[in-house]
């Protein structure tokens, strides 16, 4: 069977460097070479408290952004996910199949619960029946995500196997692909680096922006004063030169954090400045982009097209198999 990749993104709030690395960047290398659809989840996005009126410009701008880091469009439909209304029908036959008990172990609904726990809802629990739906509707062999949604596959292959147990081989069981950035760590050094929090680099900041929110970042935590020794491999900010800085740079930062000759400050500004140079072809191609909104509309209206006709074959199979017609 040949393979066919399926991954999306939340119109949540600006797009950063964790999901440009853990997931955006590998995609744009897979659609060189596989069949793939890249989809802008909105229906995922409302589970948390989101601006309305927001949310259309978020999820073309995404979608945006999508195409100017470069997926390739010869062999990739991008859409947005509540263009193709299968998505949530699927969903729900998914929603009949899956048990409670296997949704409750999600980390991700402990977590967001957690962190918002004034708007606990049962979307928020079946998201990922919904990313299970998103990924079967295209029968989607592998799925590029963060570390953060391996769990959510892992539990997209267990519905899969309930459905074509019950009701007749159909699926091919999904697998995860991880990135080398398996877990970009935010700027507030513990919590994964998140739209929703503020504590990320955006791909659009300015080299300013940049600069001044890695200024306030937290680092290794005992080098209170520039005389302090420090250790790299406990600070966060080390760990994001992995991406952006050369080994022989990262080298000298490291054994000048140990020796203390070079101050948390300077290591900042060597990682802003790598940062900022590592965006901005990126930047200008989207910037380029935003001048042809037509072309994103157009991308857009292939991609729902695309998407439709597969998705409306795969429900009228699914809806034959479950006995409704
Ligand atoms: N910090 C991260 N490190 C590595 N990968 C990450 N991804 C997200 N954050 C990191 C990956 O990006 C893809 C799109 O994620 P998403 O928007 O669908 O949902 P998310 O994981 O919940 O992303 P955010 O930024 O944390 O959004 P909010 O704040 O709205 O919850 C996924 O492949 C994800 O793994």
């Amino acid at each position: 069977m040949s393979r066919r990749i399926l991954s999306g993104l939340q119109p949540t709030g600006d797009i950063h460097i964790g999901n440009y690395l853990g997931a955006i960047q590998q995609w744009v290398e897979l659609s060189r070479q596989y069949d793939g659809f890249y989809c802008v989840v909105d229906y995922h996005a409302i589970t948390a408290q989101h601006e309305v009126e927001l949310l259309q410009q978020r999820s073309f701008d995404a979608a945006l952004q999508f195409i100017a880091a470069g997926v390739d469009l010869e062999r990739s439909e991008i859409f947005i996910q509540s263009t193709v209304p299968e998505h949530t029908e699927l969903a729900w036959v998914f929603s009949t199949i899956t048990p409670m008990g296997l949704l409750e172990r999600m980390t991700q609904f402990k977590d967001k619960s957690r962190k918002n726990n004034k708007n606990i809802n049962a979307g928020l629990f079946t998201y990922p029946v919904l990313q299970t739906a998103d990924i079967l509707l295209y029968k989607a062999t592998d799925v590029p995500v963060g570390e953060d949604q391996a769990q959510h596959i892992e539990l997209a292959r267990e519905i899969t196997q309930k459905f074509n147990n019950r009701y007749g081989e159909l699926f091919p069981e999904p697998r995860t692909l991880i990135t080398q950035a398996r877990r970009i760590i935010g700027l507030d050094g513990k919590n994964k680096m998140s739209k929703s929090l503020n504590n990320h680099i955006a791909i659009m900041d300015t080299d300013e922006e940049i600069a001044a929110k890695l200024r306030s970042a937290v680092t290794d935590t005992r080098r209170v004063r520039l005389t302090d020794p420090g250790e790299p491999t406990d600070c966060n900010i080390f760990a994001l030169h992995d991406f952006f800085t050369s080994p022989e740079q990262r080298e000298e930062i490291a054994t000048g954090c140990r020796n203390a000759t070079i101050g948390c400050g300077e290591c900042k500004k060597i990682l802003a400045d790598n940062i900022s140079s590592f965006l901005t072809p990126l930047r200008d191609s989207i910037s380029d982009l935003q001048q042809h909104p037509d072309t994103v509309r157009d991308v857009l209206q292939r991609g729902t097209a695309r998407a439709g006709e597969l998705a409306r074959e795969t429900m009228a199979e699914v809806r034959s198999r479950i006995g409704i017609r």
